[in-house]
């Protein structure tokens, strides 16, 4: 950055506050400023006033927290915090039977038993980065929300009728999925998923410290089923991906094609690549089995020197990163990370590169210098691109057809501006901007650090997320949104797309197992029949909940009793969720209206234990408590 540049961006901070004035040094400067100054005057307004509702809602990741979280934007309230990867005390996420089964369902047969060897059925971390709604024709449909995690190799779905996670995945011969996104067009469809870290194809110990024996490994999901359909194997690791808008290519980023192991290694090259996977291409080699299968999963190799039609490796410098396409459906933006540049691909020249002799960049038609440690790239719809500089701390809006023309050798600057944020900024995200109706009115960008700009909070410091408005061509900061552990990325959708339901149909297959074993019992979940069945030491407790009782005010069991309890909420109201806490046994879990739950856990100590509601439902919530008394051994 030149001094100029530098002083400017102190200067501009400094005027953003009370006592302005003076400092301007020349006349550029001023009305540059003033500039600024009225896009900040004029700015739209991201509050939402008591009572009103926000126009989006934004899917929040949360990172090494392992939920996903719903805001309303731009107000930046959080509404709700869905536990996804993560073991939630609020709704029982993790110890509800029904939890229970989403969570161990997926997993492989190899991590299910190396778990029970620690006593565990299931992780209860995860490193949630990259949230994504289903597409129908490039647009978001409202039916599916996709998530990965980076940290236990696994993918997610989220129901958007309930907000509920209704399937994990684990992705077998993959380590570790970071980047990934739905297929557009026609339809989700396939989910894209980066495994990030290298390791050797079979990882059974017999390959350690060999890396030129590592691969890496690209996945498609079946996104209907939550299956893997098939997996490539590809040169270099894998980082960021995205797709077109034609559901022909897919695109990853890879900041390791040198497959170093330490730092050095991993930087060592100037260029790095970004592998294209032609799915046409792939899906015939699956159909003539040209694959190998592991894990039940067919695999094929796509990498470099294969001479097969899969993949093609398209040089980029330095370490990219970030991959976006743009919603005018033709281009798609690899950030630079240690390269100033992004990257442009036109996605009208990639099927040429599939003839044999083309040269590997003739896609790119545009490589704008953008500013220090380019990350990712969001769009207004208008033609415009907004870039994340980690290392400057800004964002930059620049014109994606100036860029394309300066490529050319037309002398125009394709920046349009820039913008502080604080502090270095990783992903930003537009207003509907990752579909084809992007359009143009906020923009967020998620700061990784906040340093000076919250009250103190200790050593760890909230990260701080900047609503923008992007609607005219200089961009003011509008908002300062704290948060904690660690989203990356986010999208913010029109409210009219997400229609959830208030309150669980009783259809709902959420409760299938229990309503198996009711009609098994004799009991039907919803006739507000309570019963206590033993079998053997099981002992099953049905009961219902309607505000502000529990059908049962006591039950009794034996010391080591495996006792399952059943809760069916028969409240039809809006917003009245029960819950059930068996205090002193670590047992807790939500019951939403309508909906049944069950917990098991072991009643291990004699005596009379008290279970309560612990969601605030009424104005005798304190009074809906009932007994578990429990005999004695021998007694
Ligand atoms: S990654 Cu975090 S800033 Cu996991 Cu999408 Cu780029
Ligand atoms: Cu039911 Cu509180």
């Amino acid at each position: 950055m030149s001094n100029t540049e530098n002083k400017l961006n102190l200067t501009r901070r400094g005027l953003f506050g009370a006592t302005a004035a003076g400092a301007l040094a020349t006349a550029t400067t001023a009305s540059w400023l003033a500039s600024v100054q009225q896009a900040r005057a004029e700015a739209m307004s991201a509050e939402a006033k008591p009572g009103e509702l926000d126009e989006y809602y934004g899917f929040w990741s949360s990172g090494q927290s392992g939920e996903l979280r719903i805001l309303g934007f731009p107000s930046m309230r959080e509404l709700m915090r869905v536990p996804v990867f993560n073991r939630c005390s609020a709704t029982g996420w993790g110890q509800t039977n029904e939890s229970l089964k989403v969570l161990t369902d997926g997993l492989l047969p190899e991590t299910k038993e190396f778990l029970a060897k620690q006593g565990k059925v299931t992780y209860d971390n995860g490193d949630l980065h990259h949230p994504h709604m289903s597409f129908t024709d490039g647009t978001y449909d409202g039916r599916y929300l996709f998530m990965n995690d980076k940290a236990n190799t696994r993918v997610a779905r989220i129901r958007c009728d309930v907000m509920k996670c209704d399937k994990i995945i684990e992705i077998p011969n993959a380590h570790d999925i970071h980047g990934m996104r739905p297929q557009k067009y026609p339809r989700t469809g396939y989910v894209f998923a980066n495994s990030e870290h290298e390791a050797p194809l079979v990882n059974d110990g017999k390959i350690l410290d060999e890396p030129d024996k590592y691969v890496n490994i690209f996945t498609a999901i079946d996104g209907d089923k939550m299956e893997v359909a098939w997996q490539v194997i590809v040169s270099g690791n894998l980082d960021n991906v995205d797709c077109d808008y034609q559901g022909k290519f897919a695109f990853a980023s890879s900041y390791n094609s040198e497959m170093g192991m330490n730092l050095a290694e991993m930087t060592a090259s100037e260029m790095d690549h970004v592998v294209v996977f032609n799915i046409a291409e792939i899906e015939k080699g699956v159909a003539n089995g040209d694959f190998q299968e592991l894990n039940g999963v067919p695999v094929v190799d796509g990498r470099k020197g294969q001479n097969k039609n899969y993949t093609r490796y398209v040089p980029i410098p330095n370490s990219p990163h970030g991959v976006n396409s743009a919603p005018d459906k033709k281009h798609i933006m690899i950030n630079g990370k240690l390269s100033p540049t992004v990257s442009v691909i036109d996605v009208e020249l990639v099927p040429a590169l599939f003839d044999s002799n083309a040269d590997p960049r003739s896609c790119i038609v545009a490589e704008p210098e953008l500013g220090l440690g380019p990350l990712h790239t969001a769009f207004d719809g208008k033609g415009n691109a907004f870039t994340t500089l980690f290392l400057d701390s800004q964002v930059v809006k620049w014109n994606i057809d100036k860029a394309i023309r300066a490529y050319k050798g037309e002398a125009v600057d394709p920046i349009v501006s820039k913008v502080d944020v604080h502090y270095q900024p990783g992903h930003n995200s537009t207003s509907m901007g990752e579909t084809a109706e992007a359009d143009g009115k906020w923009l967020i960008s998620m700061n990784k650090f906040s340093k000076d700009r919250f009250l103190n909070t200790g050593p760890l410091k909230p990260e701080n997320e900047q609503v923008i408005d992007i609607s005219s061509d200089e961009m003011a900061v509008v908002h300062d949104g704290p948060t904690f552990a660690e989203p990356h990325d986010s999208i913010i959708v029109r409210a009219d797309i997400v229609n959830p339901a208030n309150v669980w149909s009783r259809e709902d297959p959420t409760w299938e197992d229990a309503r198996k074993q009711a009609e098994a019992d004799g009991v039907v979940l919803e006739d507000g029949s309570d019963t206590v069945i033993r079998d053997g030491n099981k002992v099953r407790v049905y009961m219902w909940s309607v505000a502000p009782a529990f059908s049962l005010e006591k039950f009794t069991v034996k010391e080591g009793d495996e006792v399952t309890v059943y809760v069916t909420n028969l409240d039809d109201v809006d917003d009245v969720t029960h819950g059930f806490c068996m205090s002193n046994h670590g047992v807790a879990m939500e019951i939403g209206p309508q909906a049944t739950a069950s917990v098991t856990f072991i009643a291990g100590r004699p005596g009379v234990h008290w279970f309560y509601c612990q969601w605030f439902c009424h104005a005798l919530h304190m009074e809906m408590r009932g007994r578990m008394l429990v005999e004695p051994k021998g007694a």
